[in-house]
Protein backbone atom coordinates (compact mmCIF):
# COMPACT_ATOMS: atom_id res chain seq x y z
CA UNK A 1 0.00 0.00 0.00
CA UNK A 2 1.53 3.67 -0.51
CA UNK A 3 2.39 5.99 2.01
CA UNK A 4 0.19 8.86 2.27
CA UNK A 5 1.80 11.98 4.76
CA UNK A 6 -1.44 14.40 5.72
CA UNK A 7 0.14 17.77 5.69
CA UNK A 8 -2.42 20.38 8.02
CA UNK A 9 -2.07 23.95 8.13
CA UNK A 10 -3.94 25.93 10.18
CA UNK A 11 -5.14 29.77 10.39
CA UNK A 12 -3.84 32.39 8.34
CA UNK A 13 -0.63 30.34 6.42
CA UNK A 14 -3.08 30.74 3.62
CA UNK A 15 -1.81 34.33 3.91
CA UNK A 16 2.24 33.57 3.52
CA UNK A 17 4.63 35.26 1.02
CA UNK A 18 1.88 38.39 1.46
CA UNK A 19 3.15 39.76 4.44
CA UNK A 20 5.13 39.42 7.23
CA UNK A 21 8.08 38.49 5.20
CA UNK A 22 10.25 38.88 8.42
CA UNK A 23 8.50 36.54 10.33
CA UNK A 24 7.45 33.67 8.04
CA UNK A 25 9.99 34.25 4.59
CA UNK A 26 8.45 35.49 1.12
CA UNK A 27 7.68 31.56 -0.46
CA UNK A 28 4.06 31.33 -0.49
CA UNK A 29 1.95 28.36 0.65
CA UNK A 30 1.28 27.31 -2.77
CA UNK A 31 5.60 27.22 -3.19
CA UNK A 32 5.47 25.33 -0.22
CA UNK A 33 2.87 22.47 -1.48
CA UNK A 34 5.21 22.31 -4.44
CA UNK A 35 8.43 21.85 -3.01
CA UNK A 36 6.61 18.86 -0.53
CA UNK A 37 5.34 17.16 -3.79
CA UNK A 38 8.45 17.46 -5.55
CA UNK A 39 10.71 15.64 -2.55
CA UNK A 40 7.48 13.38 -1.94
CA UNK A 41 8.05 11.93 -5.16
CA UNK A 42 11.79 11.56 -4.75
CA UNK A 43 11.08 9.28 -1.92
CA UNK A 44 8.24 7.73 -3.22
CA UNK A 45 5.98 8.93 -0.53
CA UNK A 46 2.10 10.63 -1.44
CA UNK A 47 1.58 14.00 0.25
CA UNK A 48 -1.77 14.97 0.79
CA UNK A 49 -1.50 19.33 1.67
CA UNK A 50 -4.34 21.17 2.99
CA UNK A 51 -4.92 24.69 4.83
CA UNK A 52 -8.04 25.57 6.54
CA UNK A 53 -8.62 28.70 8.82
CA UNK A 54 -11.61 26.64 10.83
CA UNK A 55 -10.76 24.55 13.58
CA UNK A 56 -13.31 22.19 13.26
CA UNK A 57 -12.07 21.42 9.58
CA UNK A 58 -8.90 20.88 10.58
CA UNK A 59 -10.72 18.27 13.59
CA UNK A 60 -12.33 16.53 10.75
CA UNK A 61 -9.90 16.16 8.88
CA UNK A 62 -7.45 15.06 11.57
CA UNK A 63 -10.46 12.43 12.32
CA UNK A 64 -10.39 11.07 8.83
CA UNK A 65 -6.67 10.28 8.28
CA UNK A 66 -6.81 7.37 10.78
CA UNK A 67 -8.28 5.61 7.29
CA UNK A 68 -6.39 7.47 4.48
CA UNK A 69 -2.89 8.42 5.98
CA UNK A 70 0.45 6.72 7.63
CA UNK A 71 1.51 10.06 9.54
CA UNK A 72 0.12 13.86 10.06
CA UNK A 73 2.34 16.73 10.31
CA UNK A 74 0.75 19.84 11.52
CA UNK A 75 1.54 23.45 11.54
CA UNK A 76 -1.83 24.57 13.36
CA UNK A 77 -0.55 27.58 13.19
CA UNK A 78 -1.88 29.72 16.31
CA UNK A 79 -4.51 27.11 16.96
CA UNK A 80 -1.19 25.54 18.46
CA UNK A 81 -1.37 27.36 21.05
CA UNK A 82 -5.05 27.35 22.24
CA UNK A 83 -6.82 23.98 20.60
CA UNK A 84 -8.02 21.13 22.98
CA UNK A 85 -10.20 19.77 19.92
CA UNK A 86 -7.10 19.10 18.02
CA UNK A 87 -4.68 18.01 20.74
CA UNK A 88 -7.92 15.26 21.79
CA UNK A 89 -8.22 14.53 17.55
CA UNK A 90 -4.56 13.96 17.28
CA UNK A 91 -4.29 12.08 20.46
CA UNK A 92 -7.36 9.83 19.07
CA UNK A 93 -6.25 9.32 15.27
CA UNK A 94 -3.13 6.85 16.60
CA UNK A 95 -0.87 8.27 13.90
CA UNK A 96 2.87 9.72 13.90
CA UNK A 97 2.25 13.29 14.32
CA UNK A 98 5.00 15.76 13.60
CA UNK A 99 4.34 19.39 14.84
CA UNK A 100 5.65 21.90 12.41
CA UNK A 101 6.56 25.68 12.89
CA UNK A 102 8.42 27.65 10.09
CA UNK A 103 9.36 30.40 13.04
CA UNK A 104 11.81 29.69 16.02
CA UNK A 105 8.39 30.08 18.48
CA UNK A 106 10.61 30.04 21.72
CA UNK A 107 12.73 33.32 20.45
CA UNK A 108 8.94 35.00 20.33
CA UNK A 109 6.13 36.26 22.53
CA UNK A 110 5.74 33.90 25.58
CA UNK A 111 2.28 32.89 24.57
CA UNK A 112 3.43 31.04 21.68
CA UNK A 113 5.72 28.67 23.98
CA UNK A 114 2.80 26.55 25.16
CA UNK A 115 1.82 24.24 22.80
CA UNK A 116 -1.15 22.20 22.94
CA UNK A 117 -0.15 19.87 19.96
CA UNK A 118 3.66 18.94 21.74
CA UNK A 119 2.22 16.57 24.52
CA UNK A 120 0.59 14.72 21.43
CA UNK A 121 3.69 14.94 18.73
CA UNK A 122 6.46 12.01 18.61
CA UNK A 123 8.52 15.03 17.39
CA UNK A 124 8.67 19.20 17.32
CA UNK A 125 10.55 21.18 14.00
CA UNK A 126 10.66 24.90 14.21
CA UNK A 127 12.47 27.50 12.97
CA UNK A 128 13.53 26.18 10.06
CA UNK A 129 11.41 28.22 7.71
CA UNK A 130 9.99 26.80 4.36
CA UNK A 131 12.31 24.25 4.57
CA UNK A 132 11.03 22.92 7.76
CA UNK A 133 7.91 21.33 5.57
CA UNK A 134 10.72 19.05 3.45
CA UNK A 135 12.64 18.16 6.62
CA UNK A 136 9.42 16.87 8.56
CA UNK A 137 8.36 14.70 5.72
CA UNK A 138 11.61 13.09 6.35
CA UNK A 139 10.87 12.67 9.94
CA UNK A 140 7.37 11.92 9.45
CA UNK A 141 8.32 8.83 6.44
CA UNK A 142 11.27 7.42 9.02
CA UNK A 143 8.88 7.34 11.65
CA UNK A 144 5.71 5.64 9.94
CA UNK A 145 7.92 3.00 8.71
CA UNK A 146 9.89 2.63 12.04
CA UNK A 147 6.01 1.83 13.53
CA UNK A 148 5.02 -0.29 10.91
CA UNK A 149 7.94 -2.82 10.87
CA UNK A 150 7.44 -3.01 14.57
CA UNK A 151 3.50 -4.10 14.83
O1 LIG B 1 5.80 29.78 12.91
C1 LIG B 1 4.76 29.20 12.59
O2 LIG B 1 4.69 28.41 11.65
C2 LIG B 1 3.46 29.51 13.36
O3 LIG B 1 2.73 28.31 13.47
C3 LIG B 1 2.72 30.53 12.53
C4 LIG B 1 1.46 31.05 13.19
C5 LIG B 1 1.73 31.50 14.62
O4 LIG B 1 0.51 31.84 15.26
C6 LIG B 1 2.44 30.42 15.43
O5 LIG B 1 2.71 30.94 16.72
C7 LIG B 1 3.74 30.02 14.77
C8 LIG B 1 0.88 32.23 12.40
C9 LIG B 1 0.57 31.94 10.98
C10 LIG B 1 0.15 33.22 10.31
O6 LIG B 1 0.88 33.36 9.14
C11 LIG B 1 0.88 34.59 8.53
C12 LIG B 1 1.59 34.66 7.35
C13 LIG B 1 1.66 35.85 6.70
C14 LIG B 1 0.99 36.97 7.18
C15 LIG B 1 0.27 36.88 8.35
C16 LIG B 1 0.21 35.69 9.03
Amino acid sequence: MSETILILNGPNLNLLGTREPKIYGATTLADIEANCQAHAAEIGVSIDFRQSNIEGELVSWVQQARETASAIIINAAAYTHTSVALHDALKAAGLPVVELHLSNVYKRESFRHKSFISSVADGVMCGFGAHGYVMAIDAAHQIAATRTTKT
